[in-house]
C-alpha cells in the first residue's frame, strides 16, 4: 500500500511566515489534488517550544542563519517560528487537514531539531511515524511538503533508511535555498540515497502499487 507524507505546510513556512519558503503556498492545490490518489494520508508539524534551541532569539549574540554546536550536533539557526499553539504553527487553512489519519509532530524537545517526520536529528527519538505506517501495511511512501532542502529531504532519507521504497514528488515541494542551489543538491542527495523523484502528473490513481 502506498501512503502519502504531507511536511510540514504550516502557516509559518508560506509567504508572510516567520521562515517563509518561496512558493510554498503553490504546492498546495498540488497536495491536495494527490490526496485523492492515496488510501492513508498522514502529515508532519513542526512543533516547537518557546525556548527551542534552534531558535537564534535563545542564543545571546547570535544571528540567524549562523551554525552552533547543540550538545554535539552542528545546528543551523532559525528564526522563532512553528511556536506550539501558535498560528505560524498551524497547517494552512487552505490545505485539506481532513484527509490526514494522523499528524506527527516533531522539534518538541527544545535541546534537538527535528527535521525528520521519523526521527530527531541525534537519532535519539522517534515520531512513531514508521510503526504506524508499518501497521497500516505501507510499503511506498510520497513524501511532499516543505521544505525540500531540510525537512523533506530527511523525511525521505529516513523513510529509505527505516525499509520504504520512497518517492518524492518534486512539484509539489518548495526549498528555502540559503543557497539558490539546495533545490538541486537535496534531489541529488535523496536520489543517491535510493529515493525516487517523481512529478504529480505521473502518480497513477489508487492501485495495487
Ligand atoms: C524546517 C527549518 C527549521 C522545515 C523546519 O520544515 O523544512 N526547516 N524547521
Ligand atoms: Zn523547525
Amino acid at each position: 500500500m502506498r501512503a502519502l507524507i504531507v511536511v510540514d505546510i504550516q502557516n509559518d513556512f508560506l509567504p508572510g511566515g516567520a521562515l517563509a519558503v518561496n512558493e510554498g503556498h503553490l504546492i498546495i492545490p498540488v497536495v491536495n489534488g494527490l490526496m485523492s490518489k492515496f488510501e492513508l494520508v498522514v502529515a508532519t508539524q513542526d512543533w516547537h517550544p518557546a525556548n527551542h534551541q534552534s531558535f537564534a532569539s535563545n542564543h545571546s549574540e547570535k544571528e540567524v542563519g549562523e551554525v552552533v554546536d547543540l550538545y554535539g550536533l552542528p545546528q543551523i539557526l532559525w528564526p522563532d517560528h512553528c511556536v506550539q499553539h501558535s498560528r505560524g504553527a498551524e497547517f494552512s487553512d487552505d490545505l485539506n487537514t481532513s484527509a490526514f489519519s494522523q499528524v506527527f509532530q516533531k522539534g518538541t524537545d527544545p535541546r534537538v531539531d527535528s527535521y525528520s517526520g521519523f526521527f530527531d536529528n541525534g537519532r535519539k527519538n522517534d515520531t512513531g511515524m514508521a510503526d504506524y505506517l508499518k501497521t497500516k501495511k505501507v510499503s511506498h511512501v510520497y513524501v511532499v511538503g516543505l521544505a525540500t532542502d531540510y525537512c523533506v529531504k530527511y523525511t525521505a532519507l529516513d523513510a529509505v533508511s527505516v525499509g520504504f521504497k520512497t518517492s518524492v514528488v518534486s512539484d509539489a515541494t518548495r526549498a528555502v535555498n540559503l543557497q539558490p542551489e539546495d533545490y538541486n543538491t537535496a534531489l541529488q542527495d535523496m536520489s543517491k540515497a535510493g529515493v525516487l523523484i517523481v512529478e504529480s502528473k505521473d502518480i497513477s490513481p489508487l492501485s495495487i502499487d
